[in-house]
């Protein structure tokens, strides 16, 4: 009896040496370069994308899919368009900008979230730009599919139409 227990308790000691490396590694510092840290946000400052086409491009547009995003220098490239609604990002650097797309998602989250925050029915419109702290920024605005996906600039509208087809950013 005394045997076993011997045996079980050196069993038990072994199985736990062998999961503790594993353990160790989740817990290791990762080595990639630092993550883009969001800093200020705009709201309402473009011509409006559609809250609805907005969320639609939310689920598919290139966060989702774990690629790389290439933005080249001094460019805002608009990585999806629906109707008259635009994501983009805009790169302020002289260098291209490359980096997992994955990261992009938390900066239009909180344009979704805390742009233009009153209820579609009452107002359809949302625009922002969020910086980050790496020399670019996302924006959500108005956007053109039928021009080319490095060819405009998320921008007002004309002054007697400043927010577009989409109509006015407002909150609650
Ligand atoms: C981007 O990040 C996602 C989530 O962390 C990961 O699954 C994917 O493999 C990464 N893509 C590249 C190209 O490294
Ligand atoms: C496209 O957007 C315009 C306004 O910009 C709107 O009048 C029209 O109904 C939209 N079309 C669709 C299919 O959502
Ligand atoms: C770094 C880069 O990849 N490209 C330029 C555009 O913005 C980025 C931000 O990551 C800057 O680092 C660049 O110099």
């Amino acid at each position: 009896m005394d045997h076993l227990i011997h045996v079980l308790m050196t069993l038990l000691l072994a199985l736990s040496a062998m999961a503790s490396p594993a353990v160790v590694a989740i817990h290791e510092p990762r080595a990639a370069a630092a993550a883009p840290n969001q800093k200020a946000l705009n709201c309402g400052i473009f011509s409006t994308a559609d809250k609805h086409d907005f969320m639609d491009m939310q689920s598919y547009w290139a966060v989702t899919k774990g690629e790389m995003c290439t933005t080249p220098a001094k460019t805002c490239r608009r990585y999806a368009c629906k109707n008259t609604s635009g994501i983009y990002i805009c790169n302020d650097s002289t260098a291209e900008l490359k980096l997992n797309c994955t990261v992009f998602h938390d900066f239009t989250n909180s344009i979704g979230g805390k742009c233009c925050t009153k209820d579609y029915h009452d107002s359809k419109g949302i625009s922002g730009r969020q910086w980050s702290d790496q020399d670019f920024n996302v924006v959500v605005a108005y956007g053109n599919c039928n021009h080319g996906i490095d060819s405009d600039k998320p921008a007002p509208g004309p002054k007697n139409d400043p927010w577009g087809p989409n109509g006015l950013c407002e909150d609650d």
